[in-house]
């Protein structure tokens, strides 16, 4: 037994450390390395069970050619050589017919190694194919973020044991990020109170001190109303605004209409929790809020992730050790990526499409029309809105479809060539985190089983198919991620420390990093957008619940789903509901019922839940179609409406009605 250090390549903020012992070319056991700061030793379920993942029977071996209808999963094996021949030849007729834009990439987060992640961005650069706007996940978070505090950091996670208050806002971390729950865990045993503002009651509500219930998508609205408390009572932090804050006093301006009383009736929050918040919050010497992306998943959640951001500055909680707020480590700046995407090797300026309307873009009317779609490492026939729409795009048959994976995933059925797709552990690459602050490099550690390649190898080999002369498409995994490491400034004790596969802490800049240097709570355009409230009337009498599409503990999106037992622990596609709702529309527990609205209907298995607030059901996790009766998941009621700022998804953001079969 031989053990190596690795990272877990999953999309999880916790990025973590990992200790594989290795025999006879199968991973026999997978630990949390003790030596990772963050991971401190210990790991998810799901990721125990990577082993068996990676060792999967269910694994894609050889390049696949499609041997029957589309959907239907027949599949002869071909030669790589055959693969390359006939992806080059078909985009040669497409791009001589119509333009080098038909042909889109779609790709997501299956792998977050900074090569492999955005090893396709030379490739289709040189091609001059569609660019994919990458929307799925948190642009508008990301953006609420970026309005404030501009290129600053978020506030680093290992601090919150030093807070005095935390406040878990839109996330829940008990499921979707453990050891950001521990350390919370750790500084609560000190007596530091927790709060979770969610829209139900969540695992991480479970553990909580105080539990604070917002209607879906009011967040904005709360933000105000805490704002409009803080300023009133006088809980500011007068001379942190005055030294490092912009826009104080028009935002003074706009809070009169945000009493406790309006916000009350705008959230669903009384009046008397919105003011013990404030005070809470403002009494607090150094407390510490978690921004999930929760909030930020709905129409308004640009705006309402702007005004969370906004509240460390008022009481001056950005400057204090422990205090702040962390969105996203925003550590991806300290790696300049554009050694591996190459913006340089654009061929001239093409069309944007924005993934999160994937469905739109294949059966709508573009000019010209979407006619290739290579999928690498994302899964939007089980992960995107308007699923009903996705798949009428994925049957047209006048549409050629390559699809790179490891299984045969609910899109990698409607592909026309399958390539073989190698783990984390077969490949090289440089991790960074979302959720910290630590950078780390992994070997290969296994051969990739058949003929699987990795995403850089495979568009190497693309680039070969079709006679791209430049010199990144013959680099070596080994040598790509050498280049980015030589532009992170580092020591040379950290250099060894990356080269021996120990993580290394990255830095962040001093201050605020904004065009002003402050904190700038009007943003770069002056003037906040009016808080409206997210109830559509007439969808509301029609589809009496807003739904939230949660992240299930057991399934990291789409993945680990292969595996019959962790689907067995997760329970199945379910609808968790109040119980009262369940006895006024005759929902019985433990029953299939038609979860609908206007855009299609799923079938679930019903759950009556105390922990949901009356209007509101929960679907945790993205399920397989493969594996949900009817063969659609919750995003074929999910609409593709976009956020209000950078475009992103709203998968919180929608309602639907329940009845029984
Ligand atoms: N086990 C597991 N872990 C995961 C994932 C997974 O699928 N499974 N997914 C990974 C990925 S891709 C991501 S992006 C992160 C996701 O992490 P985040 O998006 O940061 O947060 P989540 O933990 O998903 O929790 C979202 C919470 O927001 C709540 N919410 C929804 N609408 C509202 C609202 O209007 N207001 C408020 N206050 N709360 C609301 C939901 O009820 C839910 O509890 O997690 C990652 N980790
Ligand atoms: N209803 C609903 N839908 C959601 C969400 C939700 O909360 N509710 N969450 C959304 C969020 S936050 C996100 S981030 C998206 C996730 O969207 P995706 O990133 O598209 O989803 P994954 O399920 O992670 O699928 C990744 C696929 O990549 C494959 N893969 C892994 N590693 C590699 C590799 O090295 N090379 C190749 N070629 N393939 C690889 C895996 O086998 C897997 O099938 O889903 C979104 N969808
Ligand atoms: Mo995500």
């Amino acid at each position: 037994m031989t053990t190596y250090r690795s990272v877990c390549p999953l999309d999880c903020p916790d990025a973590c450390g990992l200790l594989l012992e290795v025999n006879d070319g199968r991973v026999k056991g997978v630990r949390g390395d003790p030596e990772h700061p963050y991971t401190r030793g210990f790991i998810c379920a799901k990721m125990r069970h990577y082993g068996p993942l990676i060792h999967s029977p269910e694994r894609i071996l050889t390049p696949l050619k499609r041997n029957g209808p589309k959907g239907s999963g027949l599949f002869t094996p071909i030669s790589w050589e055959e693969a390359m021949e006939t992806i080059a030849g078909r985009w040669g007729e497409l791009i001589a017919r119509y333009g080098p834009e038909a042909i889109l990439p779609y790709f997501y987060a299956g792998v977050m190694g900074l090569l492999q992640r955005n090893a396709g961005h030379p490739f289709f650069h040189r091609l001059g194919a569609a660019e994919l706007q990458r929307t799925i996940c948190s642009p508008a978070a990301e953006a609420g973020w970026q309005q404030v505090l501009g290129a600053t950091w978020g506030s680093d996670p290992e601090t919150i044991v030093d807070a005095d208050l935390i406040i878990i806002w839109g996330m829940d971390p008990a499921a979707t990020s453990i050891h950001l729950m521990s350390l919370a865990q750790q500084a609560r045993r000190k007596g530091t109170p927790l709060i979770v503002i969610d829209a139900y009651r969540t695992r991480t509500a479970a553990l909580a001190d105080e539990v604070v219930l917002v209607r879906p998508g009011s967040d904005a609205a709360l933000a105000l109303g805490l704002i409009q408390v803080l300023v009133a009572e006088d809980l500011v932090d007068k001379d942190f605004i005055a030294a490092h804050v912009t826009g104080y006093e028009e935002l003074c301006r706009i809070l009169p209409p945000y009493s406790p009383a309006r916000v009350a009736e705008l959230t669903g929050v009384p009046a008397a929790t919105i003011i013990n918040l404030a005070r809470a919050y403002g009494r607090a010497r150094a407390p510490f809020i978690r921004i999930g992306h929760g909030f930020s998943r709905h129409r308004q959640g640009g705006l309402a992730v702007r005004l969370v951001a906004s509240l460390p500055a008022l009481v001056g909680a950005y400057g204090k050790p422990g205090g702040g707020a962390l969105q996203s480590s925003g550590s991806g700046s300290a790696v300049r990526l554009e050694a591996i995407t190459r913006p340089d090797l654009r061929q001239g300026p093409v069309r944007a499409i924005n993934m999160v309307q994937l469905g739109q873009v294949l059966t709508g009317s573009l000019e010209p029309p979407v006619m290739s779609l290579y999928v690498y490492h994302g899964n939007p026939a089980t992960v995107a809105p308007e699923q009903n729409r996705v798949l009428v795009g994925l049957r047209r048959e006048d549409l050629f479809t390559v699809v790179h994976e490891r299984f045969l995933t609910d899109t990698a059925l409607y592909a026309d060539i399958i390539l073989p797709a190698t783990f984390a552990v077969e490949q090289e690459d440089l991790y960074r985190s979302y959720g910290h602050f630590y950078l780390q490099r992994t070997r290969a550690i296994l051969l990739p089983p058949g003929e699987a390649r990795s995403n850089w190898q495979t568009f190497c080999l693309l680039a070969r198919a079709l006679g791209f002369a430049e010199d990144i498409f013959r680099r070596s995994e080994a040598e790509m991620v050498d280049v980015l490491l030589q532009r992170v400034d580092l020591t040379p004790e950290e250099r060894e420390a990356l080269a021996a596969g120990r993580p290394v802490k990255l830095k962040s800049a001093p201050g605020f990093v904004t065009p002003s240097g402050k904190v700038e709570l009007m943003g770069p355009t002056a003037g906040l957008p009016a808080y409206r409230l997210p109830d559509d009337g007439c969808l509301a009498e029609r589809y009496p619940f807003y739904l939230l599409t949660t992240p299930a503990p057991f399934a990291l999106n789409s993945n680990f789903r292969q595996l019959a037992e962790l689907r067995e622990r997760e329970g199945g596609p379910r609808v968790l509901v109040n119980p009262d709702d369940c006895r006024q529309r005759g929902l019985v527990e433990g029953a299939l019922v038609e979860v609908y609205n206007q855009l299609g209907s799923c079938l679930l298995q019903v759950q009556a839940s105390n922990d949901v607030p009356p209007s509101v059901v929960v679907a945790p996790g993205v399920w397989w179609c493969q594996h949900s009766p009817g063969g659609r998941n919750i995003n074929s009621v999910v609409g593709d409406d976009l956020t209000d700022l950078g475009g992103g998804s709203t998968f919180y953001g929608h309602r639907v009605a329940i009845r029984p079969l």
